[in-house]
């Protein structure tokens, strides 16, 4: 706790510990008059208020009880996904997406491989974004998606299992970005941003120097068939996507108009713009063919650069990151980045706007100054934002309706408070905020350095994901919550969104295809136990039931090519088994009900042990079994 008293090396943290030292000083102090004097009715009226105060909004969760929310949290350049419980901010799960994950053996097994298809090889990823789908505007508790920045991929995770079931490399764009999803009337597309400009027909046979060439693409994805749907190509780099609320209007922010090279380059202009697309316009276009292909593949690409009918460029200041979308469904919120402001976009004045009756500007109705760095915006129900400052290591809270009257030249302060926090927030994000649902309860900042906030675990530390109260008229930090690289986004859905499987159903289709495959040998998977020769190929099939696998032994020749399917016959709840095959690297879980396969060369002769590795029964170390390899 005293940590900071001895570093003591920053102002900020500085003012910490000696905020700490008086806190402390005066619970003590109350602590000690509570003992010595009787207690008085107003004090124990005052007191009862505040235990209520806290119970309705209190951040402990005691052991056995459960959260209130589901977080999901991206898990950055470590390419996973994790389930967090709010407010308590235990990590509840981790589902590998983008990723190899030697837990659950996803990357190496062929259900997920064929999950990962073209990108099957990629063993890394760069997950920002995660979103849920929606039914009017409202989390539906279906999936959730996520973008893959570092591979330009999009996947989504079955909310009923918890698991990744499909994933899409996008074509003619580089580096997903921003990511969101259709709201009304429902997730029938989810949007994201590709953002890196690259040459359209990127084949390396044109000129690789003549940047008027490259192009940043608008993606519109189908969120059933998991299939672009179209792309729109526009001017500048997109960074960050919402949609509205009446499933009109798509905006992003565009960074870098110049279409600059170097740093220098990127930064030369005073402003750069939102894009704002309408879905119908689009739709009209794609129906009437009007749309060219390239790099040799099928997806519509539309033109939506600067004159098109299809979007809008509304000029703000320099470089703005975030996009965010008031949960009233009235207003874009772009935040500034280089600029200390935010600018609030009127959504009902878009008709206006891509009717040609009003200027690109004039839909602009607030750009309220905050401090240094705005990268994101997120909402309660009381009409208040709350927008991270990375510079200032702050949130600020201020008021839209006052930030408006503002603009019109009302002498109005439209700031409610400005809250440290411990370091450089990027994304901040409240409780279904981003839905009709914003409760205005929670705020979680994510903030890319802690510092000093935790105990030194070497060069690399942990990032700071802080829980704030913001249920009162004053935001309270709550909870500072450690994490591993880089939770860039976080959603938080109430508890009643979400009715995940205990078991699995032996129709699953993400073990579908190796369903099929034993059909086909003549295997009932969910009794047989066989060893299947094709050649120099050999296919394993076990049942297991805890402690024991359905084969203890089998028998193949060196240099075999060798896939051993498991099927978890326990219907128990929670009991996992897991196959590892020592010194193979061949690591999978099976899951209750759930059929697992993986494929592997058997190069080493002699005897080699498989054994269970997920923790199953008082005889876990006992289940285990031979492959026995003749050389
Ligand atoms: S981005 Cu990381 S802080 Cu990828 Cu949403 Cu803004
Ligand atoms: Cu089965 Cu451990």
């Amino acid at each position: 706790m005293h940590n900071n008293d001895d570093t003591g090396q920053d102002k900020k943290s500085g003012l910490q510990s000696a905020e700490r030292r008086n806190f402390i000083g005066r619970t003590a102090l109350l602590g000690a008059g509570a003992v010595a004097a009787p207690m008085t009715a107003t004090m124990f009226a005052t007191m009862a208020k505040a235990n209520a105060a806290e119970a309705a909004n209190s951040p402990v969760v005691h052991p056995g009880e459960l959260d209130e929310y589901y977080g999901f949290w991206s898990g950055g350049h470590s390419g996973e996904v994790r389930i967090m419980g709010v407010p308590s901010m235990r990590e509840l799960m981790r589902i590998p997406v983008f990723n190899t994950d030697s837990a659950t053996g996803w990357g190496l097994t062929n259900e997920s491989k064929r999950i990962k298809g073209d990108s099957a090889h990629l063993l890394t990823g760069d997950s920002h974004h995660p979103h849920m789908s929606m039914t009017d505007g409202r989390y539906n508790g279906k999936y959730v998606f996520i973008n893959d920045k570092a591979n330009s991929r999009v996947a989504r995770i079955r909310c009923d299992v918890m698991k990744t079931d499909k994933m899409i490399t996008v074509p003619n764009v580089q580096a997903i970005h921003g990511l969101r999803v259709q709201k009304v009337p429902y997730t029938k597309y989810v949007i994201c941003n590709g953002e890196f400009e690259i040459p359209m027909n990127n084949d390396g046979k044109g000129s690789l120097e003549d940047v008027s060439s490259y192009r940043s693409l608008f993606n519109v994805i189908d969120a059933e068939t998991m299939e672009v749907a179209f792309q729109v190509m526009v001017d500048g780099n997109l960074d960050n996507t919402d949609a509205d609320y009446d499933g009109k209007y798509f905006a992003s922010t565009c960074y870098n108009s110049e279409m600059g090279m170097t740093l220098s380059d990127m930064i030369a202009s005073e402003r750069d713009h939102v894009v704002v697309f309408s879905l119908e316009r689009c739709e009209a276009a794609l129906k009437a063919g009007k749309f060219k292909t390239y790099n040799g593949n099928k997806v519509p690409v539309l033109d939506g650069r600067k004159g098109s009918e299809l979007t809008r460029y509304i000029p703000v200041p320099k470089s703005p990151h975030g996009l965010n979308t008031s949960p009233n469904g009235e207003y874009f919120v772009a935040n500034g980045k280089l600029s200390p402001t935010v600018s609030v976009i009127s959504i009902k004045k878009l008709d206006a706007l891509f009717n040609d009756k009003i200027q690109p500007r004039d839909a602009i109705v607030a750009e309220p100054e905050l401090g240094l760095g705005p990268l994101h915006t997120a909402f309660d129900d009381k009409g208040n934002a709350y927008t991270t400052l990375f510079l200032d290591s702050q949130i600020a809270k201020w008021s839209v309706k006052d930030a408006i009257r503002a603009y019109k030249g009302e002498k109005v302060n439209y700031l409610r408070q400005k809250l440290d926090v411990h370091y450089q927030p990027g994304h901040n994000h409240t409780s279904q905020g981003e839905t009709r649902d914003a409760d205005g309860k929670w705020l979680v900042s994510l903030c890319k350095f802690s510092k000093d906030r935790f105990l030194p675990v070497g060069p690399l530390r942990p990032e700071n994901d802080q829980l704030i109260d913001i249920s009162g008229d004053e935001m309270k930090l709550v909870h500072d919550g450690p994490t591993f690289a880089e939770p860039h986004d976080c959603i938080m859905v109430h508890r009643s969104k979400l009715k995940p499987q205990k078991l699995w159903t032996r129709d699953d289709p993400i073990f579908a295809e190796t369903v099929a495959m034993a059909e086909q040998d003549g295997v009932n998977l969910m009794a047989d136990n066989k060893v299947i020769r094709k050649g120099n190929k050999v296919t394993v099939y076990m049942t297991s039931i805890a402690p024991t696998y359905g084969l203890s032994e089998f028998k193949v020749k060196l240099g075999d090519e060798v896939t051993v399917v498991v099927t978890n016959l326990d219907q128990v709840e929670d009991v996992t088994h897991g196959f590892c095959m020592t010194n193979h690297g061949v690591q999978m879980e099976i899951g209750p009900q759930a059929t697992s396969s993986i494929t592997f060369i058997a190069d080493k002769p002699g005897v080699q042990w498989y054994y269970c590795n997920w923790f199953c029964h008082a005889l876990h170390m006992e289940m285990r079994g031979r492959m026995l390899v003749e050389a």
